[in-house]
């Protein structure tokens, strides 16, 4: 059976990890954290200013060339424009407002620029234009993630989706 991927992406916060594992629970998708493959193996160096590994993309392109052939996954990463296009077959871009989006990277213990740099990264929608100039304009998607009842929402919307593709490519 053919299954779709689907790529999760915007600002670290917005609500990619908690989406993508709540899809693939009620789907069976495979959920892959590309943040976590660069912190357990796939880095080639560490970021001072920002506290984090550097990711290593062309492994990482790599190490998921098979699975993505095979289909079912969902890819999470606050980067968009280094996958190969052929990968997805939908982009969700999560997007969240400021205030929300402040008190859940307080909380995560980001303090100083790399507060202030996520919080810019998401006024100025750069991970909305990343994506949408890495993929086709019609399979790029914005979704509202400020509260418990946004997420229901787009995961009744995703599951549906998933749904009619399979359906349709089957
Ligand atoms: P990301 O994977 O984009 O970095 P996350 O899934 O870890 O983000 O979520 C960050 C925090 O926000 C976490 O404490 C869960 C919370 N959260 C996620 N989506 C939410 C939503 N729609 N409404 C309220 N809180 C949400």
């Amino acid at each position: 059976m053919r299954r779709p991927n689907i790529l999760l992406t915007g600002t670290p916060g917005v609500g990619k990890s908690t989406l993508g594992k709540e899809l693939a629970s009620r789907t069976g998708l495979t959920y892959i954290s590309v943040g976590d493959l660069a912190k357990e193996e796939l880095y080639e160096g560490f970021d001072e200013e920002y506290e984090c590994p550097i990711l290593d993309e062309d492994r990482v392109i790599d190490e998921l060339e098979d699975k993505m052939r095979e289909g079912g996954v969902i890819v999470d990463y606050h980067g968009c424009d280094f996958f190969p296009e052929h990968w997805f077959h939908i982009v969700f871009v999560l997007r969240t407002d400021n205030s929300f989006l402040y008190d859940r990277l307080e909380s995560r213990g980001y303090k100083g620029k790399k507060l202030q740099d996520n919080i810019q990264c998401e006024i100025f929608q750069t991970l909305y234009e990343e994506a949408m100039l890495s993929y086709r304009k019609e399979i790029v998607h914005q979704l509202p993630s400020n509260t418990p009842e946004d997420l229901e929402r787009n995961l009744d919307q995703i599951v549906q989706w998933i749904e009619q593709w399979t359906k349709d490519n089957n």
